[in-house]
């Protein structure tokens, strides 16, 4: 027994000592080593073989040696050689998008997507067998991988209306998705303190509704005010721009454009949207403004405004012809219409939406809202597309084709996946990357904590569904609200290591989830946030190192 005991500790230490460890997030669904022991060097002599389909991960693969290691590779028509990283696809029918093989011999790096998505996810396993510090030659452990991806929304959102970042940025943020084999983008384009999105047909939405006079400083409700005028609005030819980087990275992006709520940015461009366009628009109670307060003004706090879309004929043409130009350049089948945090009370007070509330024999004024969303949404049908909706598009009823978007809690989600509609999870217990990950956070946040573990324990799947309705949960996203930060670094704080954690949940396989294991995995992980150069949080320290 106790030499039984022994020889299995000698054999485990020699696999440790002999063998690479392989630390790779999120964890693929199968991975060999080979009895045959070694690792094939990459170094600038190798080359990529890629087809016609693959060359967008070819072209990544290059970008990123360049960028890290100082060096690209040339790449060739996929012909066999000696020293090649090989990247294909094999058009396998029937197989999960986004599945792929890899193996890492004496003879090379060969990579089988099953499809160009898969081929790309590939590569992606590729980059973190790679050392974590600049090298001449790159040393990559002997392997073999299948995987292929749990959920097929795999999403990350991202608030630049609260804040604006710089289209660089966005680039920046679409690679850490693409890092993490993740593959929708929600960009969150239209709220109370900034309209992001140039229309040419209402240009003052940028213009006016594009800037604020001042932001608060410090927690709601301020205790001062920056009197700093801030904001900025991407052009269409930079949207243009910004979803072609998408696609070649193979993230689809989902623009939301806000209604009926969070709706000041565009009211302050175009008062005649609101019920009331000749009352000024009111600051919350002890908030610190800065400059004028007449007429209406884009909004320098946070929080939830009672001035919001009037279902009126004016609006509705305005939202199509806003419409017109946004769904042109978002090639996605789907539009964000918002829908969330719309108070009823200027609805309440305005004789116009009463009479309409009558007319259309609607219940109140969540029938109002669900009057809205439903007309929005059959504009959106005519146009080929779909929408999404935070869940309260549930209140008053659903429209017909909608995908609820769930963010209070799991609720909202598990009621529409009933309903048989499509549904997307984001709770906000889970999901909220806004929130704190730290007991000790010295930086302003907006309160809650979602620390690592907590993300990574995450099921998208409700146990209350049954086996038949859990087809409804398309996947998950976590959102990044941006009230907190005012500038990329502190993005990237709050965005790592959460992330990791969050890939895993989307992609690996639920039977894979292991914390301990993703620890170990995610302390080189860490080493590469400092080969990227990106800020993250430290907070994992605080549990690893706690005994
Ligand atoms: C709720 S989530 C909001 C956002 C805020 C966020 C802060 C949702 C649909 N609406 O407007 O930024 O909370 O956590």
């Amino acid at each position: 027994m106790l030499l039984k005991k022994i020889l299995v500790c000698c054999s485990m230490l020699l696999v440790n000592f002999c063998f690479a460890q392989i630390n790779i997030i999120p964890q693929p669904v199968k991975v060999t080593q080979p009895s045959e022991n070694g690792s094939f060097s990459i170094t600038s002599k190798t080359v990529i073989l890629a087809n016609a389909n693959t060359i967008k991960s070819a072209e990544f693969l290059n970008k990123y040696l360049k960028e890290f290691y100082g060096f690209s590779l040339k790449v060739n028509k996929s012909v066999k050689k000696n020293n090649a990283i090989l990247i294909k696809d094999i058009n396998a029918p029937g197989k999960i998008a986004g599945a792929y093989d890899m193996e890492v011999s004496s003879r090379g790096i060969e990579i089988k997507g099953h499809d160009a998505e898969g081929a790309f996810y590939g590569m992606q396993t590729l980059l973190q067998l790679l050392p974590t510090e600049k090298a001449k030659s790159l040393s990559v452990p002997y392997v073999s991988i299948h995987d292929e991806p749990r959920f097929e929304y795999r999403g990350l959102h991202l608030d630049v209306c609260r804040h604006f970042y710089p289209v660089e940025f966005i680039k920046k943020y679409i690679d850490f998705i693409a890092l993490h084999k993740m593959n929708y983008f929600h960009w969150h384009l239209t709220d109370d303190q900034g309209w992001r999105i140039e229309i040419k047909k209402y240009p003052r939405l940028t213009e006016i509704g594009g800037y604020r006079n001042g932001t608060i400083i410090g927690n709601y409700p301020g205790k001062g005010n920056d009197g700093i005028r801030k904001g900025g609005f991407y052009t269409q030819e930079q949207v243009k721009e910004v979803v072609k980087y998408a696609a070649d990275r193979y993230v689809t992006i989902i623009p939301e454009i806000e209604m009926p709520g969070h709706a000041s940015a565009a009211i302050a461009a175009y008062p005649q949207l609101s019920c009331f366009p000749n009352e000024s628009t009111k600051a919350p109670k002890n908030c610190p403004w800065y400059g004028d307060t007449t007429g209406k003004q884009v909004q320098q706090t946070w929080g939830v405004f009672e001035d919001v879309f009037c279902p009126s004929e004016y609006t509705f043409k305005f939202l199509e012809g806003v419409l017109d130009e946004v769904i042109p350049l978002f090639p996605a089948e789907y539009v964000h219409i918002g829908g969330d945090e719309c108070p009823k009370e200027f609805w309440k007070r305005s004789a116009f939406c009463q009479q309409l509330i009558r007319e259309k024999g609607l219940k109140d004024e969540h029938g109002l809202q669900s009057y809205f969303v439903t007309r929005m949404e059959k504009y959106i049908n005519s146009k080929g597309k779909q929408i999404i909706g935070w869940d309260e598009i549930l209140e008053g009823g659903l429209a017909p084709n909608a995908t609820v978007m769930s963010w209070r809690g799991e609720k909202g989600g598990i009621e529409a996946a009933k309903q048989k509609h499509d549904v997307i999870m984001t709770p906000n217990s889970y999901c909220y990357f806004d929130y704190s990950q730290s007991k000790s956070e010295d930086s302003v946040v907006i309160g809650g904590f979602v620390p690592l573990q907590k993300v990574y324990s995450y099921d998208p799947l409700p146990s209350e569904l049954k086996a038949d309705e859990t087809k409804y949960i398309w996947g998950a996203q976590a959102n990044l609200w941006t009230e907190y930060m005012n500038n990329t670094k502190k993005v990237e704080y709050m965005l790592f290591p959460r992330l990791s954690a969050l890939s895993e949940v989307l992609w690996s396989p639920k039977s894979a989830r292991d914390w301990q294991g993703f620890l170990n995995r995610q302390k080189v992980q860490t080493q590469r946030y400092n080969l990227w150069k990106v800020n993250y949080s430290k907070a994992l320290e605080e549990i690893t190192t706690k005994k």
